[in-house]
């Protein structure tokens, strides 16, 4: 019998984790799931383990020491990770640079920069060990890619992801181990309510009249990567919605 796959999901309390947690379990994985709302990972494991087996840990991926420690925790049985899904992160503050408090810019870069340094680098141990066919797939984000009015240390922490999945690559390409930036456009997830601090409706409005991309259609290509032959490594890919694309340039001019 070939050994249980095993996919470690960080943010798995909402939108592409949660998603990718049921995809996964769907095709027999065990799963090993984080997010600091312990409530609905506790509802998550509820529904899942009846199929498949199911770790869950409360986990803010910004304290070093607790990734460590909770990292050190997954049972034996779990081990060692087969994929890795780095998809914990937020944006805050979409309004212009210089209104945005630094402590959102920071929070910004200690959850999507830190967050995911600190998942990866203590879960590499594990991925080295299981070896061909295992993969990294990080959340990245067309924020990563495409400059727009609002996105300032977000998009930034994206490119950043970006970067850094590449430069694993280089470091990681004897070992089996594959490494993702998976770039999404527009999905309706949490993510504009986080975004917006609670605003209900303007998270409607921006999804409203328009198709955007789903949880699932998210969590069905981190299934796809992940499940590629070994051989295989996508290096980025980046997903918008049919009914998304790019603006002109803007250009400042003087009044008429
Ligand atoms: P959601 O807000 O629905 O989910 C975000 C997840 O991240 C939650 O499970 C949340 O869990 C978790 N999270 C946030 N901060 C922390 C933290 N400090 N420690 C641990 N977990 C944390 O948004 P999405 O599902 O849309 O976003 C998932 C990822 O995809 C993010 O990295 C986002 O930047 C990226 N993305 C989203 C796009 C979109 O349009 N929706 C497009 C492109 C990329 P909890 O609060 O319980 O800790
Ligand atoms: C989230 C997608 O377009 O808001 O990363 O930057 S977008």
């Amino acid at each position: 019998m070939s050994k249980q796959k095993v996919v470690f999901i960080t943010g798995a309390t909402s939108g592409f984790g949660r998603a990718t947690a049921r995809r996964f379990a769907d095709a027999g994985w065990a799963l090993v799931l984080s997010g600091r709302r312990y409530e609905r990972l506790e509802a998550l494991k509820q529904e899942l383990q009846g199929k498949v087996p199911v770790h869950i840990a409360a986990l803010d991926v910004r304290d070093a020491e607790a990734v460590s420690a909770m990292v050190a925790a997954v049972p034996e049985a779990f081990r060692p990770i087969t994929t890795l899904v780095n998809n914990a992160g937020l944006a805050l503050a979409p309004e212009p640079a210089q209104k945005v408090a630094l402590e959102d810019w920071h929070t910004m870069i200690d959850t999507n920069v830190k967050g995911l340094v600190n998942v990866t680098h203590a879960l590499l141990p594990q991925l080295l060990e299981t070896g061909a066919g295992a993969s990294i797939v990080n959340l990245g984000s067309v924020a990563g890619q495409w400059p727009y009015p609002g996105s300032h240390v977000y998009g930034a922490s994206k490119a950043f992801v970006k970067q850094f999945s590449y430069n694993l690559r280089c470091d990681l390409i004897s070992t089996g181990v594959r490494v993702t930036d998976l770039a999404p456009g527009m999905a309706e997830t949490e993510f504009t309510l986080v975004r917006t601090r609670g605003d209900q409706g303007a998270s409607e409005k921006l999804y409203r009249g328009t198709h955007p991309l789903s949880a699932e259609d998210i969590a069905e290509q981190i299934f796809y990567i992940a499940t590629l032959p070994p051989h295989i490594n996508i290096n980025r890919l980046e997903i918008m919605p049919s009914r998304q694309a790019w603006a002109p340039f803007a250009v400042d001019r003087d009044p008429a």
